[in-house]
């Protein structure tokens, strides 16, 4: 089916703490936004930040009916606001990665007849049966994870099928949980969904399919196959591949909109629903991530996403198969200290302004005179390391450097360790390549310098706020036509390009290229030493 041009075209996402939707026309414009904050717009489910942490302040869930009633609350808010839903050609979305939605016996049936004159949450309220589901944010299932990684044969092995090592947030080890602990439960679950294809299901009226990429989150999909994996399904619990259901390429039109949409709302019949993903890979849809590309976000914390053709899976970072392109992958990496620490260093080196840290950039050398530094101030995930640790140019401990010096050590450090881990996971800068920057921090030209500078590749900035959302609409739109064949890029052509930002200074690639290898030593060293 072709894309209708007056056509509109939704993206949801269902994050942690709020749902919200971005409509896009068929000429790729953004015409209307909205959303639902869990906490203030829906105060009787008493959630903080989205979440309940449970006593133990490992466990930490969500309630199902939360996001089950913001959906009522959205789409009553954009019929008040006069939205025509009729108009809608297709819709898709994300939710939030590794969460799992636990279906009642005889919800499908439920699903299938909604009552156009009742709200979801009415009618839905008896159709789980775990009412708190486990979000990302839990990290109470360290025993099966040990457990998982132990029957498949180690923490590598594991990373090689599923492309992550065992994590306690990953969906498999929190199911596990959930039938060791309440056995009961698990065998009245029907059907268990991630986030974003519970959230599809609601649109179809019907179980939807998890979709190949969010798959990837669960630790127990095999990314080579694209099916689940038997031994770790069989680690995992009981019959769970027919509560897991057959996963699905990320670009499938499902169905179309189930006919409670189209009495309560004026959906049309012919609204099609694409399957839905987790936020990270709606992320990388909404940034229009294209092959051999790295995006860097540099927010609270920065991480980097990659598009690979064939990667590595390792101890750390993720794998997962890629949401725009089926026969390719992406990688995540997540790195804790990232714009709280440049703020602590730039109070404590540069007076607090952000002027006088980018001047400090300016005023020292590519390479820093071989001075190296590691600023842990948290925990840090890639390497499992804490503490500040300084390195002279022949590798002597030292107790810090000046100001000036330490400013440009920290960013340094801070790009060199992405390019250090990017490329463990298969990543290689070739001639072309491009850095897609974007976060608080991309507004700040120096540090953009230096990114250049480490990876030798021109960067650029884009503007994605809501990246989730719009990546959403913009696969929404590629869902319909991926049928006639149209890549992601050849249906998303006309869609504002990313600006250049910084070109690599000719000296860059041999003072980084003889730096990242020292890096890459002393990285061990200090993980080595401070490990916990
Ligand atoms: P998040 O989405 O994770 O909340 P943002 O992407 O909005 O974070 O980034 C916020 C961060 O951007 C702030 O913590 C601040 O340190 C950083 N930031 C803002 N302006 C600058 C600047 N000029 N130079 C460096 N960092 C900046
Ligand atoms: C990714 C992760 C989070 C969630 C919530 O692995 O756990 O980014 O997707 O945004």
């Amino acid at each position: 089916m072709a894309a209708d041009a007056g056509g509109l075209y939704l993206g949801f996402d269902f994050s942690t703490q709020q749902l919200k939707v971005v409509v896009m026309d068929g000429r790729l414009s953004v015409v209307y936004q909205d959303n639902v904050q869990f906490d203030t717009e829906l105060p009787e489910f008493r959630t903080q930040g989205g979440v309940h942490i449970h006593a133990d302040k490992l466990t930490v869930t969500s309630p199902v009916l939360m996001w089950v009633k913001a959906l009522d609350l959205l789409l009553d808010k954009m019929k008040g606001a006069g939205f025509d839903f009729s108009r809608v050609s297709a819709l898709s979305g994300s939710g939030q990665q590794h969460g799992s939605v636990y279906w009642m016996k005889g919800a499908n049936e439920t699903l299938r007849q909604l009552d156009p004159k009742k709200s979801l949450a009415q009618l839905l309220q008896g159709s789980f049966a775990v009412a708190d589901s486990p979000v990302w944010m839990d990290s109470s299932s360290s025993q099966q994870c040990q457990d998982l990684q132990s029957t498949v044969g180690g923490a590598q092995r594991l990373a090689d099928i599923t492309g992550s090592r065992a994590y306690e947030r990953f969906t498999g080890n929190q199911i596990a949980k959930i039938h060791q602990t309440r056995p009961d439960q698990y065998q009245d679950t029907e059907r268990i969904s991630l986030v974003s294809s519970f959230a599809a299901s609601l649109f179809l009226g019907d179980y939807a399919s998890i979709d190949y990429s969010d798959g990837s989150g669960m630790n127990l999909l095999d990314i080579g196959t694209r099916d689940w994996s038997k031994i770790c399904l069989e680690a995992t619990a009981p019959d769970l591949d027919r509560r897991l259901g057959p996963p699905r390429p990320s670009a499938s039109v499902l169905g179309s909109v189930s006919s409670y949409f189209v009495s309560r709302y004026s959906f049309s019949e012919e609204c099609r629903v694409v399957a839905f993903t987790g936020d990270n890979p709606a992320s990388l849809a909404g940034m229009r991530l294209q092959e051999g590309d790295l995006a860097v976000s540099l927010g609270t914390s920065d991480t980097v996403f990659l598009w690979l053709k064939q990667p590595r899976p390792a101890l750390e970072g993720h794998i997962f198969c890629n949401p725009v392109d089926w026969q390719s992958y992406m990688a995540l990496l997540c790195f804790k200290n990232g714009s709280l620490t440049r703020e602590r260093i730039r109070n404590e080196c540069a007076g607090g302004l952000w002027e006088v840290f980018s001047a400090a950039l300016g005023d020292t050398p590519l390479g820093n005179h071989g001075n190296i530094g590691f600023y842990y101030d948290s925990m840090e995930i890639m390497p499992c390391a804490v503490g500040v640790h300084c390195f002279d140019q022949d590798d002597n401990k030292v107790s810090g450097f000046s100001a000036q010096v330490e400013v440009r050590a920290l960013v340094e450090g801070q790009f060199l360790a992405k390019r250090l881990h990017a490329e463990k996971l298969g990543y290689t800068i070739l001639p072309g390549t491009r850095v897609l920057a974007t976060g608080g921090a991309s507004s700040n030209k120096a540090i953009l310098q230096v990114l250049s500078d480490v990876f030798n590749t021109p960067v650029y900035t884009i503007d994605v706020a809501n990246s989730a959302c719009l990546g959403g609409a913009y696969r929404a739109l590629h869902g319909l036509q991926a049928e006639s064949g149209l890549s992601f890029c050849d249906v998303l052509r006309n869609a504002p390009e990313p600006q250049l930002a910084a070109t690599p200074n000719p000296a860059a690639q041999e003072v980084y290229d003889r730096m990242l290898k020292r890096y890459a030593r002393l990285e061990e060293r200090v993980a080595h030493e401070s490990r916990p």
